[in-house]
């Protein structure tokens, strides 16, 4: 039987992905679990893992190839192998000699340009000043490098090698000729790890062991399904390359509340629901005109700030699947009510699974409202390529300090969490405020 491998639908902001390596030949044996390429989108690298086991029959694409969600990459010929998977037929032929002849020169083309790398690194010496300069080289005991494990140039049985015994291999120091990485600097890396020697994980791979839990009583195994190994890598890859700050704050939304339920109905009568996320969409994609930092991207390898001219919001929804972050285009130029039918709709498709992947793409920002389900607060995680993130927790009565009084006041806790490279404390606070002061009299908007 044949089983096609495809690029599965990637649920945050991906449609499509770059495949950085291709790790397996056409012939060779693989298990479910092994991975048979590198990929990378916008948003994260991850593995392409085999879902089955049996022989790889055809290989599809080669390193440096955008595939698209959906797209058949390669195909694996099951031998009767079993992953409880949908089986399907191929007529692809077997184009071996073609395809081993294209692997070749993809690799020539990998060898040359590191090379060419490592030339590059050669003539600017100058940039080595500063420590993140030192990227060209990597060191074992360096900070989580950015860089892709497909530009440290191994061989696909090094970095499989690496793979199993739980290495990252973009920390190990290659000893190779244009400081290709071999199996030996991966094995005294990997001694290095247990003699206790400092390395830093890139949240790709999580190498903690993990105590046998049924030791204290019964467990279940299950397959992360791909949302939650995307969300899974992709949140630990913005974690650790992400420096964060958190910024609390609380607004006055009295009136608000009132201005909401009056004009409910309104809202209704064009088929939406006015929500606070809603508004919450309206005011923030305001925010980032007003400070366009936020609406930024940082963009390390060249040292420049991508500026965009263009408000796109991403709404984090909670879905049976796991979270889901349709994006919301243009958010400054629509109308609350506009925003509040596009929130609703994209919310019921999101958890229907009726999204389309380029509904996931290109956000600058995002709003997680979790207040619906309560909470004081929260810290969320931005989300690279955005800078940073709103998390909206409940709002509930307090009472506050008025006019020479306590008055009972509906206070709704908001936080930001930001990335520190781009934005400062001081930025930090003054967007957020600014934000609870255009909730508490929307003509603050204004000025
Ligand atoms: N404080 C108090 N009540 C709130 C609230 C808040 N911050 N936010 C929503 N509510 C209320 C709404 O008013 C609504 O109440 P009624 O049914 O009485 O009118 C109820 O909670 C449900 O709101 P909603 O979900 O219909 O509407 P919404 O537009 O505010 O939220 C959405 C839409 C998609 C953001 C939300 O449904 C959702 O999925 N939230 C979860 C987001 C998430 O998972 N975040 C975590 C990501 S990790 O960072």
């Amino acid at each position: 039987m044949i089983k096609e491998i495809k690029l599965p639908e990637i649920a945050d902001n991906v449609t499509t992905a770059t495949v950085l390596e291709v790790l397996v030949s056409e012939g060779d044996k693989v298990g479910a679990d092994d991975m048979l390429a590198e990929m990378e989108s916008d948003k994260a690298s991850f593995e392409l893992p085999s879902e089955v086991d049996g022989v790889v029959k055809e290989v599809k694409v080669k390193a440096g190839d955008e595939v698209k969600v959906g797209q058949v990459m390669f195909t694996i010929d099951t031998e009767g192998g079993d992953a409880g998977e949908k089986e399907e037929k191929s007529s692809g032929e077997k184009e071996e000699p073609a395809a081993k002849e294209e692997k070749k020169e993809t690799s020539e083309k990998d060898e040359a340009k590191v090379a060419e790398d490592k030339k590059q690194a050669d003539r600017e010496p100058e940039k080595e000043q500063e420590p993140q300069a030192s990227k060209k080289e990597e060191v074992s005991s360096a900070p989580a490098s950015d860089k892709p494990a497909s530009h440290v140039p191994a061989s696909p049985a090094v970095r499989r090698l690496a793979r199993e015994i739980g290495i990252d291999i973009t920390q190990v120091k290659g000893s190779g000729p244009s400081a290709r990485v071999t199996e030996e600097d991966v094995k005294a890396f990997a001694k290095s790890v247990i003699q206790g020697k400092p390395s830093v994980s890139s949240g790709m791979v999580d190498d903690f062991e993990l105590p046998d839990f049924s030791k204290y009583g019964e467990i279940r195994r299950e397959k992360m399904d791909t949302i939650r190994k995307i969300t899974a890598k992709s949140m630990a890859g913005s974690w650790q390359n992400v420096p964060h700050v958190f910024q609390f704050d609380k607004t006055d939304v009295t009136e608000l509340e009132k201005f909401r339920k009056d004009y409910s109905k309104l809202v209704e009568k064009q088929g939406g629901k006015l929500t606070v996320t809603a508004i919450l969409l309206k005011l923030s994609a305001l925010g980032l005109r007003k400070f366009p930092k936020f609406n930024a991207s940082v963009d390390m390898k060249n040292e420049e700030i991508i500026y965009k001219d263009y408000v796109n919001i991403g709404v984090a929804v909670d879905t049976e699947r796991g979270l889901i972050v349709p994006v919301i285009r243009d958010a400054d130029k629509k109308s609350i009510t506009e925003l509040s039918v596009e929130l609703g709709d994209i919310a019921e498709r999101a958890r229907t699974k009726k999204i389309k992947p380029d509904e996931l793409q290109g956000a600058n920002f995002t709003i997680s409202n979790l207040g619906g389900i309560g909470g004081t607060n929260f810290t969320p995680i931005v989300n690279r390529p955005t800078v940073a993130i709103l998390g909206v927790s409940r709002s509930q009565m307090e009472p506050i300090w008025m006019d020479g009084e306590f008055k009972p006041r509906l206070m709704l806790p908001l936080s930001l969490s930001y990335d520190h490279r781009l934005i400062d404390g001081a930025d930090g606070a003054r967007f957020l405020r600014w934000l609870c002061e255009a909730m508490q009299n929307p003509l603050v908007t204004m000025f």
